[in-house]
């Protein structure tokens, strides 16, 4: 056969196997010589039943994604499927770990599906930028029903075994060895004797589909597009599957697989997809990792308390350190509420909050970290403050123990160097709440030691975060950038701009909410402090906090929030402040697009992208692109800030900033030499 497709017989039923690691991802050396598997079995008269099952840790996770966008090598998964559809003989796929996309399609071309318990089925086409473009979106509402196929298709997120089963979509899940327990199930069933019904011919249910209910579930998901295209297109191949025959709505299936696969907004997403797995990529290979068992955090405060829960819900151990009693239950306290709340509202058992809170030893006294092989300090953001912990923790810290700072802006090296082992030293930045944001900024210092440097690395993946290797600067990549798309806020308000206007220019963008929104919800406060601290000025945001109005906590920010409301309502009195503070500076209002906005905020932000990659600051475009879509809401239709330079045009961004540069003189406007390279040469490669 091939070394990617084989074929065992055990008696009369014969048991394809495929074997292309990591994933078995059903690339051109696999669908051809699988096709040819399929026929010769299908012709061998001594082959009683067929089983499709996978070498390594998982069933097929899909087609394979490095192929979209080049052209189609025949079979396509399409005809694979047909071809074993179209047997009669009873075919039985065996799924063990992650059957996904056309993964999942396969199996449903087979007359039944059995699944090991721990399997996961789903069709995560969605993600990328696409539908289930190999009959997904047609097969599997005939088994589960239209509407359930249209939460699991819109969502892209898999079912497990024992749900499926549930649904009707596997069959049987057995334990143990599964390709037995699959042989076995196709004898029987082919001792018991046909015939078997093709997925496409189990549409009885289907016609009795509530297409009105069936409207109203789809209408409620496509308010969470956002603009996102395949979320949509997803629903309409779903109710295509109700209301169209079968190979019409295979077609049509096709037709919008074909449109969406070109799309920006899927070669965007594609793009995050192996940018996320490039971030986590470090130069040195085969490094040895330093073990860890049990991890400290110093400070159990907002950053703290959900530092510990994301460490505890990876399922490390962690010792959580506060300076008395009372800080220390107020924080254990916090996290005991927040699984409450996960409990509540049933994505959290109480046994499982029960194991998670068993993860935690309280402590007050630093020499409890002694055990402890990772501490992270998520103490108040003051050099002299971390600088004091850290030469507590030089006194307990066990050799080869990694001590990580928390800090969101402090300079990394000038706290290793105030310690005697500025190897074991490093950055984790988390984003707020720990527990929840997927992004973890992984500071490397001068001297951290490569080691150390992969084991949290690795770590990160280990307790589901995405992790971003970047160089100390201020504010490293995300909030160095935050600060440049930031910078031009006041001003364009006292221009004329109003915050909802400029609110309303990132949403229409694709944010999840603009700046001052944002700022009322964070607290407009911890900004305030940090421009003090700095000797910076911002004159409304600081005559705002000056007044108490601090954002959603005060009930008043830049926008009001009447009885505990979080809907925000435009204030007069802040226009009015405005309009004030523009006159005391002679500045008279004009109207300003939304094109100007994201011209002076948007473009800041690319071309102080351009200037972190030039620093060495972030490895790659894609690592910038990658902190921007899990750590702040960049859209992710448009694939990052540098993704989406290109397909703003780079030479048009140039050309504006050098405008606003000449029109304001600001800096954030000096175009950085790399966008100018970019601009020429289409590639944020430094030397193309
Ligand atoms: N194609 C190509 N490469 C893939 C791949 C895929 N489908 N899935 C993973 N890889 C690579 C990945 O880049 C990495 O490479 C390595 O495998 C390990 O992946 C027609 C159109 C299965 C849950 O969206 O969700 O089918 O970095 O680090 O954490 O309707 O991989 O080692 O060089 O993620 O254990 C639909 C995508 C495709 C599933 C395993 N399927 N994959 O997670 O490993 S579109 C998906 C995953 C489709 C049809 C449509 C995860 C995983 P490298 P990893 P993991």
């Amino acid at each position: 056969m091939s070394d990617f497709v084989k074929v065992n017989r055990d008696g009369d039923v014969a048991v394809v196997i495929i074997d292309n690691p990591p994933v078995n991802a059903l690339s051109f050396h696999v669908r051809e010589p699988l096709m040819q598997a399929l026929v010769e079995l299908r012709d061998d008269s001594s082959v009683a039943a067929i089983v499709i099952a996978c070498a390594g840790r998982t069933f097929v996770a899909g087609a394979d994604i490095t192929e979209f966008g080049k052209p189609v090598q025949q079979p396509d998964l399409r005809a694979i499927v047909a071809t074993l559809e179209a047997i009669a003989k009873p075919t039985i796929a065996a799924i063990h770990g992650t059957a996904l996309g056309g993964g999942l399609e396969l199996a449903l071309g087979c007359h039944f599906r059995v699944a090991d318990a721990d399997a996961k089925l789903g069709l995560p086409e969605v993600k990328l930028g696409l539908l289930p473009g190999g009959g997904g979106t047609v097969r599997l509402p005939r088994l589960v029903g239209a509407v359930k196929a249209l939460g699991v298709i819109v969502s892209g997120v898999p079912i497990a075994a024992t749900e499926a089963h549930a649904a009707g979509l596997v069959d049987a899940v057995f334990e143990g060895d599964l390709t037995a327990h699959a042989v076995n199930f196709g004898r029987e069933i082919a001792r018991k004797g046909g015939p078997f019904t093709p997925v496409r011919d189990r549409d009885d249910d289907l016609r009795q589909t509530d297409l009105a209910a069936f409207d109203a579930t789809a209408a409620d998901l496509a308010k969470k597009a956002r603009g996102l295209e395949a979320p949509i297109a997803c629903a309409l191949s779903v109710r295509n599957a109700v209301t169209l025959p079968f190979d019409a709505a295979l077609a049509a299936e096709r037709a919008l697989f074909v449109k969406l696969v070109a799309s920006d907004q899927s070669r965007a997403q594609r793009h995050l997809f192996f940018a996320e797995r490039e971030a986590a990529k470090l130069p040195a290979k085969d490094i040895v990792k330093r073990r860890i068992s049990r991890v400290g955090v110093i400070g159990a405060g907002t950053m703290g308390g959900g530092i510990a829960m994301a460490f505890a819900n990876g399922g490390y151990p962690v010792t959580l350190l506060e300076t008395n009693r009372e800080a220390l239950q107020r924080g254990l306290g916090t996290i005991d509420k927040n699984y409450a709340v996960s409990v509540s509202r049933g994505s959290l058992t109480e046994d499982a909050k029960r194991q998670r809170l068993a993860q935690f030893k309280g402590s007050t006294d630093y020499a409890d970290l002694a055990d402890c092989d990772l501490i992270v300090e998520a103490v108040f953001e003051d050099m002299a403050v971390k600088k004091e912990v850290f030469g507590r923790l030089e006194a307990v810290a066990r050799p080869g123990a990694i001590l990580a700072t928390n800090t969101s802006y402090l300079d990394i090296n000038e706290i290793a160097g105030s310690t005697s082992r500025p190897q074991d030293v490093l950055g984790l930045h988390f984003f707020s709440p720990a527990n929840v944001m997927k992004l973890l900024e992984i500071v490397r210092a001068d001297k951290t030691a490569p080691d150390a440097l992969a084991t949290v690395v690795d770590l990160a993946r280990r307790i589901g975060k995405v992790a971003v290797v970047v160089g100390v600067c201020h504010g490293f990549v995300g909030n160095r950038m935050l600060a440049a798309r930031g910078s031009e806020s006041e001003a364009l308000l006292l221009e004329g701009a109003t915050p909802r206007q400029i609110d309303q220019a990132f949403t229409d963008f694709g944010w999840p909410m603009g700046p001052f929104q944002m700022g009322d919800l964070a607290g407009l406060d911890i900004g305030w402090r940090n421009r003090k601290a700095r000797g910076q000025t911002a004159v409304i945001a600081d005559t705002l906090c000056e007044q108490g109005r601090f954002g959603q906590k005060t009930g008043k920010g830049f926008y009001l929030y009447e009885n505990g409301s979080r809907t925000p309502v435009p204030d007069p009195e802040v226009k009015a402040l405005i309009r004030d503070k523009a006159s005391e500076k002679g500045i008279a209002p004009r109207a300003i697009s939304a094109e100007e906005i994201i011209e002076r905020t948007l473009y800041p932000l690319i071309n102080e992208g351009a200037k972190i990659l030039e620093e060495g600051i972030a490895a790659r475009a894609s690592d910038i692109d990658v902190v921007w879509v899990n750590g702040y809401g960049f859209p992710v239709g448009k694939g990052g800030p540098l993704f989406w330079a290109g397909l703003e045009g780079a030479a048009r961004i140039v050309e504006r900033l050098d405008h606003w540069h000449q029109r304001t003189g600001k800096d954030v406007f000096r175009v950085a030499p790399l966008l100018e390279r970019m601009a020429e040469t289409g590639s944020w490669e430094a030397e193309a």
